[in-house]
C-alpha cells in the first residue's frame, strides 16, 4: 500500500506554513468545520511543527490502540501543568504519581462510592430547584449548571461548601477558573508570537491561580478543623497508600489533585447539562419522552426523593445524555502519541512521539457509522441494540483506555439526577429567538441562555 501525506487546509504559506484560518477563540468549532469539509484527517504545518487531526471513526479505531499510541500531552494540556502539576489529568504517562494517584483514587469512584455521594449530590438538585422555584426571572442556564457542579464536587469530593445557593452572583472560584483557562487555551494556539502577552493579562493570570490554590489551601484546612462525615476523595488522599509502593500521596501532589478535580469535575459537566436542556427545549418530543419516564418513577408531583437504585433506571434520560454528548462532548477531544514508528490507518506515516488530536464532533457524526443524519438530536440511537451493532470507538466523550475518565460515574450520577428532577419539575422553553452560541475553554459550553422555567 502507498503512503499518503494527509490534506492542509487551505492558503498554506512559505515557511510559516498553515498559519492562515486559524481560530483563536473557537479553535475546536473551526477544526472540526475543516474536517468537515477535508475529511476524515488533515495536518496544519505551523513552522516545524505539525499537528494532525482525526474526524472519522476508523482512524479513531486506530489510535485508540494501546499497542501502538498512548496519551499525549499536547500543548494544550501542557499549558495546564503549572496549576494541576502531575496530577491525574495533566501527568505524563510514565510519572509515577500517576500509577500511584490513580492507585489510591480509585476506590473513590466505585459504585459504592457513587451510593455515598447519592445523599449529598441529591441535596445540592434540591437546593438548585428551591432556587429555581422561586425564580421570577428566565434562569442563567450555564451559570446555573456551574453553581450544580462545583457544588457538587466540593461537598461529595472534598466535604468543601462553596455555598452556590447563599449568593446570587457566580463563585469567584468559577470566575477565576475560567479566566484562567481561557488564558491557558490562548496561550496553547500555535500561533508565533501568541504567547507574548500584555502584563496585565499575565498579572491577572498570575492573581486567577493564586486565587484558586487559596481556595484549594482552604479546602484541605477545613478538613483539618472539621473531620469528614463520611470517607470521600480527601480521606482517600490525606490517608491511604498505594498499595504498589506503599506510600503516600505528598502534599504538593494533593493540591494538584484537587484542582485537578475541581477543574475537570465542574466544566465538563455543567457544559454536558446545559447543552441537554439547550437540545431539550429544541426538540419537545424528546422531552415527552423522558418525561414519561420521570412521572412513571415519581407520580406525586412533591421533588422526587431520589433513590440510588432509581438513578439507573433512567434510561431515557441516559439516553438525552448519551445525545448530547455526542453531539456535543463537552470535552473536545483527546492526544494520542505513536509509541512506535507507524502507518495510520496503514497509509499515513507517523514517527514515534508525533500526535494527533481526536475530534470527538467529528467522530461523532462520522455518516459511514452514524447514518445520514448523523448531525441530528435523535436520543433512540443509544437504545441497546443500536449501541451494539457500532464500534466503541463511534462514540468516546470519556477519552480511551488507562487514561480515560476517571470521574464518567460521577458525571453520571450527578447529571442524570438533576436532568431528571428539572424534567419532573418544570416545564421549560427557550426564548425562540435566542441561538445557541457555544464559548471555549478548552471545554465547550454554551453562553449562557435563558430558559423560562415553570412548575408542571
Ligand atoms: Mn473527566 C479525563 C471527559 C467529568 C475527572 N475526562 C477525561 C478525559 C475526557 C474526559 C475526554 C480524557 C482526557 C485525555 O485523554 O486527555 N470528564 C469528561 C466529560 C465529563 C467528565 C465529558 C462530564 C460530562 N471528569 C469528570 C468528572 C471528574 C473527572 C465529574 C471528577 C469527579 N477526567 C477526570 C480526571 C481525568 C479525566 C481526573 C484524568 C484521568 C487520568 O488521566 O488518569
Amino acid at each position: 500500500m502507498s503512503i499518503e501525506v494527509p490534506p492542509h487546509p487551505p492558503r498554506r504559506v512559505p515557511i510559516l506554513g498553515d498559519i492562515i484560518g486559524l481560530d483563536p477563540v473557537k479553535p475546536m468549532q473551526n477544526t472540526a468545520r475543516i474536517l468537515a469539509s477535508l475529511g476524515p484527517i488533515y495536518q496544519r504545518r505551523i513552522l516545524t511543527m505539525r499537528l494532525s487531526f482525526i474526524g472519522g471513526v476508523d482512524l479513531a479505531e486506530d489510535v485508540n490502540d494501546e499497542k501502538r499510541w498512548q496519551k499525549n500531552l499536547a500543548r494544550p494540556l501542557r499549558q495546564l501543568r503549572p496549576i494541576s502539576g502531575d496530577g491525574l489529568f495533566t501527568a505524563e504517562n510514565d510519572e509515577p504519581n500517576w500509577s500511584k494517584a490513580h492507585a489510591i483514587l480509585m476506590p473513590g469512584f466505585t459504585q459504592a462510592a457513587m451510593r455515598s455521594y447519592h445523599d449529598t449530590m441529591l441535596d445540592v438538585v434540591r437546593e438548585m430547584v428551591g432556587a429555581w422555584d422561586h425564580a421570577d426571572a428566565p434562569v442563567d442556564v450555564s451559570e446555573e449548571m456551574s453553581k450544580l457542579t462545583l457544588e457538587t464536587i466540593g461537598r461529595a469530593g472534598f466535604g468543601y461548601r462553596f455555598n452556590s445557593y447563599d449568593r446570587e452572583d457566580i463563585d469567584p472560584f468559577v470566575t477565576a477558573m475560567l479566566g484562567a483557562l481561557e488564558y491557558i487555551q490562548q496561550k496553547g494556539l500555535p500561533i508565533p508570537g501568541r504567547a507574548l502577552f500584555d502584563r496585565r493579562r499575565r498579572r491577572r493570570h498570575t492573581a486567577d491561580v493564586e486565587y484558586l490554590n487559596a481556595v484549594v489551601d482552604r479546602v484541605v484546612e477545613d478538613r483539618q478543623v472539621n473531620s469528614a462525615d463520611r470517607p470521600d476523595l480527601l480521606t482517600l488522599m490525606l490517608e491511604s497508600v498505594d498499595p504498589a509502593t506503599g506510600e503516600r500521596l505528598d502534599p504538593v501532589n494533593i493540591r494538584y489533585q484537587i484542582l485537578t478535580f475541581l477543574v475537570a469535575g465542574h466544566e465538563t459537566s455543567a457544559g454536558a447539562l446545559s447543552f441537554a436542556l439547550w437540545l431539550l427545549s429544541q426538540h419537545p418530543e424528546e422531552a415527552v419522552k423522558a418525561r414519561a419516564e420521570v412521572d412513571a418513577l415519581w407520580p406525586s408531583r412533591e421533588i422526587p426523593a431520589v433513590e440510588f437504585d432509581q438513578v439507573g433506571k433512567l434510561r431515557a434520560v441516559r439516553r438525552v445524555l448519551d445525545e448530547t454528548l455526542r453531539l456535543w462532548p463537552t470535552a473536545p477531544g483527546y492526544f494520542r502519541e505513536a509509541k512506535e514508528d507507524t502507518l495510520l490507518g496503514g497509509k499515513y506515516a507517523f514517527k514515534k512521539g508525533d500526535w494527533v488530536m481526536v475530534v470527538l464532533q467529528r467522530v461523532h457524526c462520522d455518516k459511514a457509522v452514524w447514518g445520514a443524519d448523523a448531525d441530528e438530536f435523535r436520543p433512540d440511537r443509544f437504545l441497546p441494540e443500536q449501541v451494539r451493532a457500532r464500534s466503541g470507538a463511534a462514540y468516546k466523550p470519556f477519552g480511551t483506555g488507562p487514561r480515560a475518565c476517571i470521574g464518567r460515574q460521577f458525571a453520571y450520577h450527578e447529571m442524570l439526577m438533576a436532568l431528571a428532577v428539572i424534567l419532573h419539575r418544570y416545564d421549560f422553553t427557550a426564548d425562540p429567538s435566542c441561538e445557541l452560541e457555544v464559548q471555549e475553554q478548552l471545554t465547550m459550553r454554551p453562553r449562557g441562555f435563558a430558559l423560562t422555567v415553570t412548575r408542571r
